[in-house]
């Protein structure tokens, strides 16, 4: 479970229905062009907090049946309703997924015993193991090194996606608890989140970045700071291109020069503009050899 994984995105037509031929293909991309470790399904890279239940369901589906046992899955199943995340735990779980994730629930100002409730009510429903997601910038839910270490007293929540740039906790962390999984998830952060020895990372960009985001964590394992250095320079001017234009838009645009059929966004997110599109296109080419 250590190593580079894609948060994968989702292929959706202009009615914003799952586009299954481009779905199929940005997993076959991911493993055979990026050749990542795992792929991470359904969260926000897969526009998850936009779709039906029952569109996770089939995504969750045609992403194991595509990938097969070929890399490591794991399904954010993360919901505000707990009963959808329960399910969509079961369906994953059923389906031969080798970890699930979730979200921090968001929006209501939950508190810790929320928090804690949440998650063992999710893991203890299934024989299945569980990666915290927690987001703070996007969730507003921040939690201290303790509360992290209570999470961690159930033995099936083995790890946690640390998406924020605070690296004095990440640190903290990482010493307090060798055994669990840490995930860096910010993809412009990577060389520093590795420094530190998170074992692996999960990000967006690596749909169309995997190889240099490789790069970076193994050198960076190796001791080779300047020349990982060099690389995420090259990843940031990639991914502040990517960030300016449309983060997931861009994404998909770029995946399209490339032959897969990546699709729209779903709505509210917005489609490119055609000088946006040129945008895309113009970073595949000077980014994507
Ligand atoms: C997810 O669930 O898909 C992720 O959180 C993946 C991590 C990404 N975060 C978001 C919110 O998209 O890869 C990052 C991020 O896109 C990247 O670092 C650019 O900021």
């Amino acid at each position: 479970m250590k190593g580079i994984f894609t948060a994968l995105m989702c292929a959706f037509d202009e009615q914003g229905n799952i586009h299954e031929k481009g779905l199929r293909q940005l997993v076959r991309h991911n493993i055979d062009v990026s050749k990542v470790d795992g792929l991470y399904v359904n969260g926000s890279t897969g526009e998850n907090f936009l779709i039906s239940t029952e569109d996770k369901k089939r995504i969750f589906e045609i992403v194991k049946d595509e990938a097969g046992d070929q890399v490591k899955l794991i399904a954010q199943v993360g919901a505000l309703n707990i009963d959808e995340a329960v399910e969509l735990a079961k369906y994953a779980t059923d389906l031969g997924y080798d970890s699930l994730s979730a979200v921090t629930p968001f929006y209501y100002k939950f508190d810790f015993e929320e928090v804690k409730d949440y998650y063992n009510t999710i893991i203890n429903s299934v024989d299945n193991t569980m990666i915290i997601y927690s987001i703070p910038a996007l969730t507003g839910v921040n939690m201290s090194l303790e509360q992290f270490g209570e999470l961690f007293e159930n033995e099936k929540i083995i790890g946690v996606k640390f998406t924020a740039p605070d690296f004095y906790l990440l640190e903290r962390l990482r010493h307090a608890y060798p055994e669990k999984l840490i995930y860096s998830g910010f993809d412009e952060m990577l060389l520093s989140a590795a420094v530190l020895n998170v074992d692996g990372a999960i990000g967006s960009t690596f749909n169309v970045n995997g190889a240099r985001a490789r790069s970076i964590f193994e050198l960076a394992q190796e001791g080779k700071i300047e020349e990982a250095r060099e690389i995420q320079k090259v990843t940031n001017d990639l991914i502040s291109g990517i960030l300016a234009n449309g983060l997931y838009q861009t994404i998909k645009e770029m995946l399209k020069t490339q032959g897969v059929e990546a699709g729209v966004c779903r709505k509210p997110m917005k489609q490119l503009s055609a000088d946006n599109v040129k945008v895309a296109q113009d970073l595949a080419a000077t980014f994507l050899t």
